[in-house]
């Protein structure tokens, strides 16, 4: 059974290359930037996943259904309310069902794995938490909730430092704790290191749980140089005082994980890494198409030996 750590976009092409060459995977969601909107809870992440493995994400936007319409959002703009985070026509169903189920009691995992079934997919979503956790940006002029930061005032401000609200006092799922101990394989996917998988290590159970299985975990970089692949990683990293590379990553994730899947193009710092007492594979990391997935997914399943 291989466990994979995922947030959003970056975390999403490697969740398919995994699933599509072996069935019993688990994949531990990222909750941090759930956002309410007009009364419905959103859960990008996990949604990113479902879609993904559904075959309905739009790869172009790393987002949302493809093909989806927008007359639901026109309407909203119609009435007055703001329309910046673009909710598709089909996509407002997933937060419909999951709102009113939670309205209903329901947890969060308990839907989760409702939708996997209903969206016809093996693999295990896991949220990290039932709990609220909130990923805030703090900016120079104040702090806003990730999407705010993001989507809405599209990350112009300087960052200053992130923050887990909630985490302190989250309850690690216990699924995920298990997903984490019994895995043959953890892998942390290459999402934003500080907004992706940041959130999920700032849970106390979750991280206590890796630390112990660290031997068993490999990460793979979300960086090409000093670069990221996609999104605001560089930003974050910067603002969090961390070196922008393969090793301050490495730095990072050295607490959690022993094997780290670097570019070739970064091999130079292979050695640096190697003595943070990991062991460390060089490939080519980016994925543009279904083919590089797939190989990514394939060397990690072949030459990771943990
Ligand atoms: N990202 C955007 O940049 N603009 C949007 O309008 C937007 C809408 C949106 C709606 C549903 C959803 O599940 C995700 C959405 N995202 C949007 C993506 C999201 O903001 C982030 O990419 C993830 O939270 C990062 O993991």
């Amino acid at each position: 059974m291989i466990t994979i750590l995922a947030g959003g976009t970056g975390s999403v092409k490697l969740v398919r290359g995994i699933s599509s060459q072996t069935r019993d995977i688990n994949v531990i969601s990222n909750v941090g930037d759930n956002y309410w909107l007009y009364g419905l809870y959103v859960c990008p992440d996990i949604d990113t996943i479902l879609y993904g493995l559904a075959d309905l994400l739009d790869t172009d936007k790393g987002w949302g259904i493809k093909k989806d319409t927008f007359g639901f959002l026109r309407q909203m703009e119609i009435l007055g309310e703001e329309t910046w985070f673009k909710i598709g026509d089909r996509d407002v169903a997933t937060h419909l069902l999951r709102t009113n189920m939670l309205k209903n009691g329901k947890n969060l995992t308990d839907i989760t794995a409702w939708m996997c079934q209903k969206f016809a997919i093996d693999t295990k979503i896991i949220p990290v938490t039932d709990n609220s956790v909130e990923t805030r940006i703090v900016t120079n002029k104040g702090e806003l909730h990730l999407q705010e930061y993001w989507v809405k005032y599209r990350g112009q401000d300087n960052v200053e430092g992130i923050k887990y609200l909630g985490a302190d006092k989250a309850r690690a799922n216990p699924a995920a704790v298990n997903a984490i101990h019994d895995a043959k394989l953890v892998v942390i996917a290459p999402g934003n290191p500080l907004t992706s998988i940041g959130p999920i290590l700032s849970i106390k159970g979750i991280k206590k749980e890796l630390s112990k299985s660290k031997r068993k975990v490999v990460v793979v970089s979300p960086l090409v140089g000093n670069k990221a692949i996609s999104g605001p990683a560089v930003k974050y990293m910067e603002a969090a005082g961390m070196e922008v590379s393969a090793y301050g990553l490495a730095k990072m994730y050295s607490e959690v994980a022993s094997h780290m899947v670097i570019d070739s193009s970064d091999r130079l710092l292979t050695r640096k890494i190697e003595n943070l007492d990991m062991h460390v594979y060089e490939t080519k990391i980016k994925m543009k198409d279904k083919i590089e997935e797939d190989a990514l997914a394939s060397f990690i399943l072949k030459q990771v030996h943990v």
